[in-house]
């Protein structure tokens, strides 16, 4: 019998049935060996997309991941812990209805989804691959929800950029509105920026709906940009680490400076680098995710929840990534590149993120010490990085 975890006292007693959709990532899979490490049942399932998208584009992870069937094995090996794996896509119904029908999960983490906004705005094709594979593959997840696992909590991955950057505070979730002498408390209004934000944007709204009209639970969570490589599980082994992308498409923006700063590349702001997000270590995103779980909606609620630890704009990131660099004996030049994306790059933000504070979450910030180890785990597999792929070529207008 496995330990659960006492360090924070979860809402559930006991080990509950998780499935993780998408739990090859680069989240999920370090979702899968901590939530199995918590001592709950975990089942994920994949259909491999995202390293299929990498061999498309002519990308790699920096770090070499294993095939998802010995990334189980191993892990079984190192804590004795098991992950069960099932193999097919979230487009295909029946699929997804013999995963929950074999699961029966008491909580389902829906990661998988192709997540890049470049992907989505490389042209027609990809914009409409991506609506389809994520908008239709929820879809099936909510369906399955509704039939046959309807006491199930869904806790979907969304994004901070489905808010797009209002000159107003954005809140989580729901705003308050007096209209012509009336009020209500609504959506908060959103201005995704990509095809791929436009996505999560449609699947929010169907899970809305699916509370509403269902009475299904679910929590969405809007992360912001997530960064970091170690967590205590991939740190097991190498055979057990996760993907992590560096290349123009796939790679975020904090990941994509390290790797940066090693191969000796001028940090590529865009713009005037004034654009400001929500970051969070992945530790804090394998926490939150975990607070979700363990304390789940209730029928008929639709939760909001802001995932993100600290804004900070690109130029402060790549300010951060110049001075722990030097500090090293790595001279990291900074260089701003047009634009390739069609975004603001001087704009007022302040984001609301509490709801997961007050569940519990101890945030992890972003030290030099952070910066440091991350740094010096992409040194380790320098020989592995393409720069081919680095610089931006994919642009949110073909024609400029
Ligand atoms: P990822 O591409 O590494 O992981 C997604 C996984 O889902 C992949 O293994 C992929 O093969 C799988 N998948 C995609 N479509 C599928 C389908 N139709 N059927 C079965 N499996 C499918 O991406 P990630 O960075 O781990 O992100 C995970 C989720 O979190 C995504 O939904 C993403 O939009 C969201 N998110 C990520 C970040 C970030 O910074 N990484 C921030 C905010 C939100
Ligand atoms: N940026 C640069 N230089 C780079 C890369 C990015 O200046 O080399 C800028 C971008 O223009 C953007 C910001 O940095 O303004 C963030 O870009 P990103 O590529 O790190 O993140 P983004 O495209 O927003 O997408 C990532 C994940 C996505 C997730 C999203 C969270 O890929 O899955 O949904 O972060 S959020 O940004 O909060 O919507």
């Amino acid at each position: 019998m496995r330990a659960i975890d006492r360090a924070v006292r979860w809402r559930y007693p006991a080990a509950v049935k998780v499935l993780i959709l998408g739990g090859d990532g680069y989240l999920g899979w370090p979702t899968a060996m901590h939530l199995a490490q918590a001592g709950h049942d975990v089942a994920v399932a994949d259909n491999l997309l995202r390293r299929n998208m990498a061999t498309e584009l002519g990308t790699n992870s920096l770090t070499p991941i294993q095939p998802l069937q010995d990334r189980v094995t191993v892990f079984k090996e190192l804590t004795g812990n098991e992950v069960r794996p099932f193999f097919g896509d979230l487009i295909d119904a029946q699929f997804v209805d013999e995963v929950f029908s074999e699961v029966r999960p008491d909580s389902v983490i829906h990661y998988g989804e192709q997540p890049s906004a470049p992907y989505s705005m490389i042209d027609r094709r990809h914009a409409v691959a991506t609506q389809r594979n994520n908008v239709e593959g929820n879809l099936n997840v909510l369906y399955a929800m509704r039939d046959l696992t309807p006491q199930a909590h869904l806790v979907k991955l969304g994004t901070m950029g489905e808010y797009g950057t209002p000159n107003i505070d954005i809140e989580e979730g729901f705003i308050e509105i007096e209209h012509k002498g009336r009020k209500d408390t609504l959506p908060f209004p959103k201005l995704p920026g990509s095809m791929y934000h436009l996505s999560k944007v449609h699947d929010s709204h169907n899970i809305h709906f699916a509370c509403r009209i269902w009475g299904l639970a679910a929590t969405d969570l809007n992360q912001g940009v997530v960064y970091g490589i170690r967590t205590e599980e991939t740190a097991l082994d190498e055979r057990v680490c996760t993907r992590f992308d560096y290349d123009e498409v796939f790679g975020t923006v904090l990941n994509r400076f390290c790797v940066q700063a090693v191969v000796g590349h001028p940090l590529t702001v865009y713009g005037k680098g004034g654009q400001t997000r929500g970051f969070l270590n992945i530790i804090d995103t394998l926490q939150c995710v975990r607070l979700a779980v363990e304390n789940p909606a209730a029928g008929g609620e639709f939760r909001v929840f802001n995932q993100f630890t600290e804004q900070f704009s690109v130029n402060e990131l790549a300010e951060i990534v110049r001075r722990v660099g030097g500090g090293m004996g790595i001279n990291v030049s900074v260089e701003s590149v047009p634009g390739p994306r069609i975004e603001a790059e001087e704009h007022y933000y302040n984001a609301a993120h509490t709801k997961l504070v007050e569940l519990g979450l101890h945030a992890h910030p972003l030290t030099d010490d952070v910066v440091i180890r991350m740094i010096e785990t992409v040194a380790r597999y320098k020989d592995r990085i393409l720069v081919g792929p680095i610089a931006p070529k994919t642009r949110w207008d073909p024609r400029s």
